[in-house]
């Protein structure tokens, strides 16, 4: 009784209301009337810049610096989505900067909501800066680095989720990578969440209804409680369950190649990058610094690091270079730990298994196989993880140099990154970004929580206080809940000007 009430007391648990805009709050400490500018396209010589204007004035501004090469058209009259040819000139003087092209938008109709004008100008720095100048002249200041999006969650265009994606999609390497960014622009995540929360809700409100009207509508139905949150717990386990190749495409991998010396590390380098990118000799020592390469698997970008035998080199630099390959190889998502199958599993490889198995992930790769016959390596495949301390790791097979070839290894470094092999094919919504990852992690543990109470018949009040944390951690994803500091952190890694 003293929980219940204690609960109720402090914050009712007025759920259903609860999509209370963090924009309320935010907008106090950011003025996003004011007029902002940035450069939308990258710094340096180019064909085009565009030069974008936001806030309130952005209009009146532009008609100060820009004079339509017709003199019937005036800025100030002209609809949403006009497109004028021109002139952007000095505001005091009138002396011309450059030619451009004025594309306009009104408010709510714009990337921020906000009425916008971009001027496309030639794509120089001095043509940026002084028209940067002349705006600021006209009553803008720079924009932060993110600003415009800023705008565009704050005025509700978008939500966080989306706003992320804006940044992955920029930064996308890989057409994997892109196209699980626009999905996620597309708003699939939040509408996945949106249903979550949607379902919750539900719960939340049959235990306040059960709390508050008892007598009217009896007790907690707690087998249907149950039915919801166990959905709940299914639907952001399934999510989950999807997020480590979400988080390898959006991310990449990264991944080492590690062995004794001469067991064919840098062989295997070439042959993944089908390029003679490392020096291969056969003698010990001769790869000495850590070399690392990118390319593509399955549409993941991978990051390929080829190191320095590990053994105890007297050589002062061999030392250096065996000190990074060991940085290297705990630092990776994936260890391709490489054995030299002709000779078997020596002395020296068992020791040096132990540096592989502490990276993200360690497969075996018995390499030169051409040289063993079938039955042998069968047999040392059998053997080779145990003998190794490496027990539940991958073995595979391999050549560098006949059959049976590198494609076990693609394949490995491919389903390294689905993690438990999930396919997302057929999903529209892949989680990928790490923040969303712990939101999703910490919703899960709070529905269990909650399931629980339930499944222990215990007061409805407390089931409703972990349905109100798993609410609260799905609104960090889509950004209902997140607090000030944290919209700062996702906006400063992005461009200015984005
Ligand atoms: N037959 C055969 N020789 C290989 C294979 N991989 C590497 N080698 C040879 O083994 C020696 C050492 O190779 P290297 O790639 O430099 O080994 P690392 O020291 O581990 O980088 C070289 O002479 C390679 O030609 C393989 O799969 N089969
Ligand atoms: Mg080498």
């Amino acid at each position: 009784m003293a929980l219940r009430q204690r609960v109720r007391n402090r914050d009712h648990i007025a759920i259903t209301s609860e999509r209370v805009r963090i924009a309320v709050n935010l907008t106090t400490c950011i003025n996003s009337e004011e007029l902002i500018v940035g450069l939308a396209t990258p710094p340096g010589a180019g064909g085009i810049a565009i030069v974008r204007l936001s806030g309130t004035g952005a209009i009146a501004a532009a008609a100060q610096l820009f004079t339509p090469k017709s003199p019937t058209r005036k800025l100030l009259n002209l609809p949403g989505y006009s497109v004028i040819y021109g002139h952007v000139a000095n505001i005091f003087s009138g002396e011309r900067i450059d030619e451009a092209l004025l594309t306009l938008f009104r408010a709510p109709r714009s990337y921020t909501g906000e009425d916008c004008v971009e001027l496309s100008c030639h794509g120089g720095s001095a043509v940026v800066q002084a028209i940067i100048l002349q705006t600021i002249n006209a009553g803008a200041r720079l924009a932060q680095p993110g600003e415009f999006t800023r705008r565009a969650f704050l005025n509700g265009r978008i939500d966080l989720s989306q706003a992320e994606a804006v940044a992955d999609i920029i930064r996308a390497r890989t057409e994997e990578a892109r196209r699980l960014a626009l999905r996620q622009l597309d708003g699939s995540l939040s509408k996945e969440v949106a249903a979550l929360r949607h379902e919750l809700i539900g719960a939340a409100a049959a235990i306040e209804v059960s709390i508050d009207f008892s007598d009217e509508v009896g007790d907690l139905n707690y087998p249907q409680l149950e039915q919801r949150l166990e959905a709940a717990l299914f639907n952001i386990q399934t999510l989950l369950a999807e997020s480590g190749r979400g988080k390898a495409l959006r991310d990449g991998l990264s991944v080492a190649l590690a062995g004794r010396p001469n067991v064919g590390k840098s062989s295997l380098m070439n042959a993944l990058l089908r390029s003679d990118r490392a020096i291969v000799s056969p003698f010990a020592g001769t790869t000495r610094d850590r070399i690392d390469e990118q390319l593509q698997i399955d549409g993941i970008a991978v990051t390929l690091s080829d190191t320095a035998g590990l053994r105890d080199a007297l050589d002062p630099v061999e030392r250096i270079g065996v000190d990074r390959a060991k940085d290297a190889v705990v630092a990776a998502d994936l260890a391709l730990f490489v054995v030299d199958a002709s000779v078997g599993i020596t002395n020296e490889d068992r020791d040096l298994a132990a540096t592989a198995a502490r990276a993200g992930g360690v497969v075996v790769l018995l390499n030169k196989c051409d040289l063993i016959s079938a039955e042998s390596a069968i047999q040392l495949a059998a053997t080779a993880a145990d003998e190794l301390g490496l027990s539940g790791c991958a073995i595979e097979c391999v050549s560098a140099a006949g059959a049976p070839g590198i494609g076990p290894i693609e394949q490995q470094i491919s389903s390294a990154a689905c993690g438990n092999g999930a396919d997302s094919a057929g999903r529209a919504a892949i989680v990928s970004n790490v923040r969303h990852i712990q939101a999703l992690n910490s919703a899960a543990e709070s529905v269990a929580l909650a399931l629980e109470s339930a499944r222990q018949r215990m007061p409805g009040d407390f089931a409703a206080i972990d349905v109100r944390g798993a609410l609260n951690a799905l609104g960090l994803i889509t950004g209902e809940t997140v607090t000030e500091d944290i919209i700062h952190r996702i906006f400063e890694d992005f461009c200015v000007g984005k």
